[in-house]
Formats: structure tokens, C-alpha cells, sequence
């Protein structure tokens, strides 16, 4: 079963290469995924095909018209996709909700641009999403940040295994990687990893992920799921700053 995404917006361009490229680009191939890209100004109004117009009530900049995202939106509506608004006032998008949306059939997601919307056509849409608490000029790159979240988690997208390890699977960050050469300006891979020795590996990794979440994102230890041991080895990092 492939999965559907319809994107919504007045830059189709924006998402030529990116849906071409990588592992989306992959999944596409593999027909674990297909894109519809819908240029927002076919349903534009007049000779100028207008989107956007004045913000009633005065103030800066334009909005977008409600009649060409009606336009756009109803027809995917009525093929049954979930119709997701990329919105700074939406929901967050995070590892939970990506995993959420790889399992629905058709999603469609519409950009704004300008100063947003006309605000009736959030009673079109099924749920918004923000991708974070920074301002963008619009709602492009979110919708390409979802699509990237959700597609890699398609089964066949990458190797399954890959993603086990997410960090925001194990709810821990991921621990250090090396590859060739062994030693490098100096720096040397840190020999348990050249031991051949897969438990020794395996705990190491552990511990290395627990050092760097205790470091830089303590908040995340709270909901992560911890054994008796992992509790163990974060006690002696606080016992001592310098331990390994
Ligand atoms: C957008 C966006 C997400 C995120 C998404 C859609 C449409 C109200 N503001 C609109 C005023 C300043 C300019 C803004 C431009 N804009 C931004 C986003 C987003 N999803 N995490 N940050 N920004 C639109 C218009």
C-alpha cells in the first residue's frame, strides 16, 4: 500500500528536488509513497490569477484567499485525505506525531504564504501542524520537514533497524560514531569499538548515550525508558563529572 501526499502551494518548484533526491526520492521510486504537487494559483482569481488580498481590518502585508484553497483543498478532502494546514499556531510535529501520520493512507498538506490565511479555511483542514517556535516566510519547508519525518518511516524506507535506534526512539540522543581511518589528526576511535566484542560494544553505546542525554538534554532522561542499570550508570556520572 503506498501512501499519498499532496502538497498545496504557491512554489510547487520548492519541492521539485527534494521529493526527487535521497530517501524520499527512494521511496517514491519504490512506490512506498507518491507526491501530487497543486499549484495553488489554477484556482487563482481573475486575469492576474490573485490569491491573496488586503487584510480586512487593515495592518501589514496580505492573506491569503479563502476561494482558491477551497479550491485546492475540497477535491483532496473528498479522495479522503487527512488535510494537515502547516501552521506556527499548530501542533508540534514531533517523533510521536511523524510515527502517527506514517500510518495514515493520504495526507495533504497545504503552505501558506504572506501573513497566512483567511481564517475560514482552518474549518477546512483536519488538524495544523508547526514544525517549531521559529518564523518562517511560509509553510514550504515545514510541509518538507513533515514529508521527511513521516517517509522515512514507511516500511521499506530505510533499514527498519535504522530507526529503532532513533534517539527520540529510545527516548535518549544517539551515541558517538566513528568510521575509517582508526586514527585521525590525532584523534582515535576509542578501542572497545575495534574489539570485535558485541556486548562490550553494545554497553559502551549505551553509556555513551546516556553521558551525551544527561549533558545536553536532561529533560528528555525524565520520560525515556531506563533499566535498573542504565539508572546505575547515570548515578556515577553525577558521583563523578570526570568518569567515563
Ligand atoms: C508561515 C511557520 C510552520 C513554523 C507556516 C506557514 C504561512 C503569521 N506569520 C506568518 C507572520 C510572519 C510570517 C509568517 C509566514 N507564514 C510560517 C509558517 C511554521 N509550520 N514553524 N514557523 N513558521 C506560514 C505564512
Amino acid at each position: 500500500m503506498t501512501m499519498r501526499v499532496d502538497v498545496v502551494t504557491i512554489f510547487p518548484e520548492l519541492f521539485e528536488l527534494p521529493l526527487r533526491t535521497s530517501i524520499i526520492g527512494r521511496a517514491a521510486e519504490q512506490a512506498l509513497v507518491s507526491f501530487g504537487v497543486h499549484d495553488l494559483r489554477e484556482h487563482g482569481i481573475g486575469r492576474h490569477r490573485s490569491v491573496d488580498d488586503y487584510p480586512y481590518g487593515g495592518g501589514a502585508g496580505m492573506v491569503m484567499r479563502p476561494e482558491p484553497l477551497f479550491a485546492a483543498i475540497e477535491p483532496l478532502r473528498a479522495q479522503g485525505a487527512e488535510v494537515i494546514l502547516m501552521d506556527p499556531a499548530g501542533e508540534r510535529l514531533t517523533d510521536a506525531l511523524a510515527r502517527q501520520l506514517a500510518r495514515a493512507p493520504h495526507l495533504a498538506l497545504v503552505c501558506g504564504r504572506y501573513e497566512g490565511i483567511d481564517e475560514r479555511v482552518r474549518h477546512l483542514v483536519d488538524r495544523e501542524v508547526s514544525i517549531g517556535d521559529y518564523v518562517l516566510t511560509g509553510g514550504e519547508l515545514p510541509a518538507l520537514v513533515l514529508i521527511d519525518a513521516v517517509v522515512r518511516l514507511l516500511p521499506g524506507a530505510i533499514l527498519e533497524a535504522s530507526h529503532e535506534g532513533d534517539s527520540f526512539a529510545t527516548g535518549l540522543l544517539e551515541y558517538p560514531q566513528y568510521t575509517r581511518p582508526e586514527s585521525f589528526r590525532g584523534m582515535d576511535v576509542p578501542p572497545v569499538l575495534l574489539s570485535g566484542n558485541h556486548g562490550e560494544v553494545d554497553r559502551w553505546r549505551r553509556r555513551q548515550a546516556l553521558r551525551r542525554t544527561a549533558d545536553r538534554r536532561p529533560d528528555l532522561l525524565e520520560s525515556a525508558p531506563l533499566t535498573d542499570a542504565d539508572r546505575t550508570i547515570l548515578g556515577e556520572f553525577s558521583d563523578d563529572a570526570g568518569s567515563s
